[in-house]
Order: C-alpha cells, then structure tokens, then sequence
C-alpha cells in the first residue's frame, strides 16, 4: 500500500512537470520549502503559542517546544519583514478557509452582518456563499460588480449605509483588477465597521509592491501561502496590534488544534525566498506575463470581464464562443493544459458548468515561461477550443 502512494505521488510529478499549469491559485514550490513540509518536525505537537509570542496567549500547552518556539518566532517575524509592517501576524492557520473563519469569530458572533463581494462576481466560497460556513452563519449582503465587472465602490457605500455590517470585506478569487483598499476602509471607517481584506491571491504583488497594499487600512488581513506567495499550503492572519489577543484566541483554542510546525518552517522558508530579490523580479514577470496573454486573447477576440488585468489572473467569458466553462476545462485537461472554471458577473449557469475560465499566470512563470510562451499557449487553447466547437458540432 505504502509503495502504491509513492507510485501515484511519481505519477503527479510527472502530471506537474508535463502539463501548462494554469490555474491561477497553484504555484512551484522550492526544493527547500519542500524539504521543510516533509520534516520531522511532522512529529511535535505545540498547541499554544511560542513563550515570547505578541500580546498574551503565550505558552504551549506541551513541553519540549523550545525549538519549535524559535522556528515559530522566526517565521512571524520574516513575514512581517515581507509585508513591511508591525501588524501582528499568526502563522498557523492551516488554510486560507480556517484564517478566514478564525479571523470573523475574532470580531463576529453568529448572525452578525457582513458586507462582501458574491461568489459570480469573484469572491471566495468563505465570502459569504450559502454553501460555506460563512453564509450559513453570517448575515451576508453582497455588493456588486459594475456592468464592466469593476466592484462598484458607490454599490459598497450604499449597501454599507443600508445594512450597517459589522465588517466590511475586500478581496477576492477570480477578480483581475486593483482593489481599492485606501477607499473601502473609509467606507468601513464611516459606519464604524470593522475592515477586513483576504488578500490570498494576490499576497504575492503586495509583497512585491505590484499592488497597493492593506496594511494601514484593514483591522485583519487574511492570506493563504501557496498561491503568489509561493509556500507551502497553508493560511495566515495579519492584524491590527490591538486585535492581536482576539486573532489568536479564534485560532487557538477556538479553531484549531495543534499547529502545523513542519508547515510553519517551510512558510519561514518561503518568507526569506520572498526577502530576496529575485522574488521582486518574479512577480513583476507574472503580471507582464499576464498582460501579453490576456491581451492575445482580446486581438483573437475573446471577451475578457473587465476587459483586462493589472494583476496575475484574467477571466475569459466564453459566453460567445458556445463553449462553457467545464467543457472547455476537460478539453484543455485532455490535452496536457490545466485551469479551471469559472463563474462571470450575471451567470446564467450553475458554478458546477459556469460561463467562464480563469487564467492565471503565477506558476508557469515560476517555471521560467516569459510572455511569447504565454502569447502560444494562448493561441494552442483558442485552436482547440475550436477544434472541440467542430466536433460538437457535427
Ligand atoms: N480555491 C482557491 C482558488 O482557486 O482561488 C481559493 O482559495
């Protein structure tokens, strides 16, 4: 059985090592943050916090946590060198989901209202969808999208006037555009709401200064470390310094259990590679990368929301082209190029078939891919999605 695992996970480095990877949450990792996610530090259990950690909660409730402590310690401080800031940071959310349930328990109670963008429009599931935790136990209000796909900031001032929510969110899955920070923490700050920012996608050009940032304006500040980040799978909490008790009591003991510490020192590792230049230079490469695609795409006609990017994922409305969504993503699967659905402003179809496909940019160009790879691989996927419009239609 054990020998059978090894097979299969040889079988998905070669499925990763072959195939145009596309999907604009996955990332390569480093050999190093891999050699960290498969140490033994696996073994120790250090449910707590490290004995100098912030304000309050310190300790850990097992002994022999000395080195852990420091591994712990090292990564909160590296990755508040990433993010130039003195929010407190916890590392050990063990997804971005779990951050972002800690991060509303933090301030929430159940029934509180919440002011969030809607899953067609971009959002995460965690947003406030029916079908996760945070529709079921929030009052959720969404605002919209405007006719182009922007987020309406006018929409955000009404629907904050009219429902008073107690936190304001901003961030997003599959929205290709600058979110405005600076302007929904006014909103916030004029209804006395909390503000809150899931920034998993695009942590990475924050980090690299490709996108205005949220620290100085959201109360907490949510991020997974797999995506532009480029770490291990895993989530973590910025706040406030005066949230800081809050963010980590809804952590532990209130979500989690045990922290991950093999995860916690492969997410240091990932820190240090984000401190190095050539992480600068990677990122500034995903969004030229980004740009060269989408706009091949528009001179080859495709209808793309908002009509373009200034981050490192586009959203193509495949509406036109007969297509749908999931068809074109078993398609591309079939020929070696992975991405995956997605749903479009004013869909029309169930999120299981949806409109669109979102492209994102991050991973291959981790693979070293510039901008005439991304321009052929744009051109492969419309030569297929042709040749499959043939097909069905003979
Ligand atoms: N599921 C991730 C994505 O693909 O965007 C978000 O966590």
């Amino acid at each position: 059985m054990i020998s059978e695992i090894f097979e299969l996970i040889e079988e998905e480095k070669k499925r990763q090592d072959e195939n145009i990877e596309l999907i604009a949450s996955e990332n390569f990792v480093s050999d190093n943050v891999l050699k960290a996610c498969g140490s033994i530090l696996t073994n120790k259990y250090s449910e707590g916090y490290p004995a100098n950690h912030a304000v309050g909660n310190r300790g850990r409730y097992y002994g022999g946590c000395q080195v852990v402590d420091k591994i712990e310690e090292k990564c909160c401080e590296l990755w508040k060198k990433v993010f130039n800031t003195d929010y407190h940071v916890n590392v050990q959310p063990h997804s971005g989901s779990t951050a972002n349930f800690a991060a509303y328990f933090s301030v929430l109670n159940v029934g509180d209202t919440i002011l969030s963008m809607s899953l067609n429009n971009g959002a995460h599931l965690t947003h406030g969808s029916p079908v996760s935790f945070s529709g079921r136990l929030f009052n959720m209000v969404f605002y919209e999208v405007d006719e182009n796909g922007f987020i309406d900031m006018e929409d955000v001032k009404k629907k904050a006037l009219e429902y008073k929510p107690k936190l304001i969110l901003a961030g997003a899955s599959a929205y290709s555009r600058i979110i405005h920070f600076d302007k929904f923490s006014e909103i916030a700050k004029s209804i006395g709401a909390y503000f809150m920012v899931d920034m998993a996608h695009i942590a990475g050009l924050i980090a690299a200064g490709e996108h205005p940032t949220p620290f100085g304006y959201a109360d907490i500040i949510t991020t997974t470390t797999h995506k532009t980040l480029r770490g291990p799978r895993g989530g973590m909490i910025f706040c406030k310094p005066e949230l800081a008790k809050k963010i980590d009591s809804a952590i532990f003991p209130f979500s989690q259990g045990g922290p991950l510490q093999h995860i916690i020192a492969a997410k240091a590792i990932a820190a240090e590679e984000c401190l190095m230049p050539t992480y600068k230079e990677y990122i500034h490469q995903v969004v030229v990368n980004c740009k060269a695609m989408c706009e091949e795409f528009k001179k080859m006609g495709y209808k793309i929301i908002t009509d373009g990017t200034d981050n490192h994922l586009f959203l193509l409305d495949l509406t036109h082209k007969g297509i749908t969504g999931i068809e074109c993503q078993d398609m591309l699967d079939e020929h070696h190029i992975t991405l995956n659905k997605n749903c479009i402003p004013q869909e029309t179809r169930s999120p299981k078939v949806a409109s669109g496909v979102r492209i994102g940019t991050a991973a291959m160009t981790t693979k070293g891919y510039k901008e005439k790879d991304f321009i052929e691989v744009a051109h492969r996927i419309d030569k297929l999605i042709d040749e499959f419009m043939k097909e069905k239609s003979v």
